[in-house]
């Protein structure tokens, strides 16, 4: 059976969601990261990041979210990565926008607004943060105006990936409410059994 190292509230979320996605059964596996399991030499010989996620599926072995979403794709959900080699690398753009530019000030900002406490927390870190962050929501928001889907008329990778992203920013409480394409798609997302059976799992 596949196993997937790491918990629905961390970036192993988005490949909880793609099994969902893929209708496969799946062993979620848990890390006890703050006795750093993640750091263990078993672990480190799956992933030498110490991070999560990785799967497992028989005797291979990935990590990195966005790989192991593509990977599933390509061996048990093909019709996620487009039908054209336009709409692949589309989706494959966004994906790897999401990635990149998108996730890493929405988590400066969890990190601040979660993890350090109050007294410690850098205020001027989580404005530029959020400057910039907000500058994504309006490109995101300007895309799918008229939209339904991030790319083409069907739900693809490009959807289940920025999505798991632009959540991180409604679970911080952030007021969306400029951005209201953006959020009536986030929620159409949302409203899927794939990401809602993932996030009552909790
Ligand atoms: N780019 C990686 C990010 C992985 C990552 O940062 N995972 C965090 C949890 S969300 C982690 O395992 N942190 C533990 C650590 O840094 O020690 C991915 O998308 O898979």
């Amino acid at each position: 059976m596949i196993k997937l190292y790491g918990s629905t509230r961390s970036s192993a979320g988005r490949c909880h969601v793609m099994l969902e996605e893929c209708g496969l059964k799946y062993e979620a596996l848990k890390l006890d990261m703050a006795n750093k399991q993640n750091k263990s030499r078993e672990y480190l010989t799956l992933n030498p990041n110490g991070k999560v996620p990785t799967l497992i599926d028989g005797d291979f072995v990935i990590w990195e979210s966005i790989a192991i979403n593509r990977y599933l794709a390509e061996k048990y959900k093909p019709e996620l990565l487009g039908s054209t080699i336009e709409e692949r690398a589309l989706i494959e753009q966004w994906s790897v926008w999401s990635l990149v530019e998108f996730q890493p000030d929405l988590v400066t900002m969890l990190i601040q607004m979660v993890f350090v406490p109050e007294a410690r927390r850098d205020h001027l870190i989580i404005e530029k943060a959020n400057a910039r962050v907000l500058e994504k929501f309006e490109i995101l928001n300007t895309h799918m105006r008229n939209r339904e889907f991030v790319v083409a008329n069907y739900f693809s990778l490009a959807d289940l990936n920025s999505a798991s992203v632009a959540n991180i920013g409604l679970g911080l409480g952030m007021n969306l409410g400029d951005y209201p394409h953006m959020m009536d798609w986030l929620m159409r997302m949302k409203a899927r059994k794939s990401f809602k059976t993932v996030a009552e799992r909790g």
